[in-house]
Parts: structure tokens; C-alpha cells; sequence
């Protein structure tokens, strides 16, 4: 309960960077989602804005709130400001992917002016050391498992919880979650993965936020980087 007020908090935090006339980057994860819902009512109050989504979810709920929506084919490739959740955050160093949307995610982040990341306390850390999604084509999962286990992770095959078999990304695609422990140079560990071949997008976001929004108790502390 007090987490979920928190990224509430974190939230209307985050939707104060949104101006009249902004292309905005909807974000995926159940934070993420207080964000949208937050713009939701801020539209219905008159906001004009339009949205980018990052995911099967964060459609459903813009477009249950009526928020219009475009794509960055129609934008030009481009996003004035970007909410959305992280797993864990160091700084500007972000590791997302928790709920497997982080492929559409950086596209958007990463054609974003602003990236305003919402978060509760508990994904902050000093050195980000959760697991890192790695999504990949379903017929590299083989050799894509080995090629992490070379650069020392340990690769897990993300299953599905009410569903039989492997979680399947919106791009159809399997995922691993890969266990690398403490990362030092999210950077490195990054361009690394990234040029495993068949992946075809991982969870670090190194140097990404602009902002993180962390809800606490009783209030929000906002981070500037
Ligand atoms: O999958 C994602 O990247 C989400 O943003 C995730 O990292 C955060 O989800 P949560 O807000 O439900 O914790």
C-alpha cells in the first residue's frame, strides 16, 4: 500500500515536466501506469499532448484514458519528454526490462529530449547488480545463453507465470534474465551485450535519466542529472 502511494507520488512528480503541445513517451510497468493515468485526467482537464507507447500495456490504459496517440514514424523520431518505471537506478544508470517491454522503451528513450524515470525507494542502489533482460530471437536462445555465460553472467530463460512456457515479448521474441552480479561499467557490460549476436535488446540504460522521481513515506525526492 505504501508503495504503491509512493509511486503515486512519484508520479504526479514526474508529470509536472509534461508542457502543452509535448509528444510524450508513455511508459510500461505498474508505476509507469500511475503516470499515464495521472495524464489521463490532465488531458480530460484540457493538457494537449500526444503519446508514444512503449508497449501493449501502456496502450491499453492511454487509450482507455483518451489520450491521443501517434508513433515516431509521424513525429519525426522525436520525444519531448519520456516517464517511465526502472528496475533499479544508479544515478542516471538505469537497468529496466522487469516487465519485458525494454526494447520499445529505449527506442522511445533514446529518441526522447527528457527521460523522467519514476521509482520507489526500492530500486535504488549505488551500483546497479539486478538481473539484466536480455531479449533475443527464440532460435538463438542457445547461443546467446553460452555467449553470456563466456562474459560470465548466468542466463535464466524468463517463463511464464499463467501461461505455459517462455514469457514472449510484444516483438515475439524470448527473453533471458541474466545474472552478472555487481555491474561496474554498466557502459562496457553494455556495448558487450549488445553485440552478442540474435539479441535483440538488453536492459541497461546507462547514463539515460534525465530525472528519477522517487516517492518516499511521506513526500518525493527528485534526482537531476
Ligand atoms: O519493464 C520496465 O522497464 C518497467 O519500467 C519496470 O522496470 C518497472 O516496473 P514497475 O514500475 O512495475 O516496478
Amino acid at each position: 500500500q505504501t508503495r504503491d502511494a509512493a509511486k503515486r507520488r512519484a508520479s504526479e512528480s514526474a508529470v509536472e515536466a509534461v508542457s502543452d503541445g509535448d509528444v510524450v513517451g508513455l511508459g510500461s510497468g505498474s508505476t509507469a501506469e500511475h503516470a499515464i493515468r495521472i495524464l489521463g485526467d490532465r488531458v480530460e482537464e484540457g493538457l494537449d499532448i500526444v503519446g508514444v507507447t512503449t508497449s501493449f500495456q501502456a496502450r491499453e490504459i492511454a487509450i482507455e484514458k483518451g489520450i491521443d496517440l501517434t508513433t515516431l514514424d509521424e513525429t519525426d523520431g522525436h520525444i519531448d519528454v519520456t516517464i517511465d518505471g526502472a528496475d533499479q537506478f544508479a544515478g542516471p544508470d538505469l537497468i529496466k526490462g522487469g516487465g519485458a517491454a525494454h526494447a520499445r522503451e529505449k527506442i522511445v528513450a533514446s529518441a526522447t529530449d527528457s527521460l523522467q524515470i519514476v521509482a520507489d525507494p526500492t530500486k535504488e542502489t549505488d551500483v546497479l547488480d539486478t538481473v539484466v533482460p536480455v531479449e533475443v530471437l527464440p532460435d538463438a536462445r542457445t547461443t546467446v545463453a553460452n555467449a553470456i555465460r563466456e562474459m560470465g553472467g548466468e542466463p535464466e530463460l524468463r517463463w511464464a507465470q499463467r501461461k505455459s512456457g517462455p514469457v514472449v515479448t510484444d516483438n515475439g521474441n524470448l527473453l533471458f534474465d541474466a545474472d552478472f552480479g555487481a555491474i561496474d561499467d554498466p557502459e562496457a557490460l553494455a556495448t558487450e551485450i549488445a553485440t552478442i549476436p540474435s539479441v535483440v535488446e538488453h536492459g541497461i540504460f546507462p547514463g539515460y535519466a534525465d530525472a528519477v522521481h522517487m516517492g518516499t513515506e511521506d513526500g518525493v525526492t527528485v534526482f537531476e542529472y
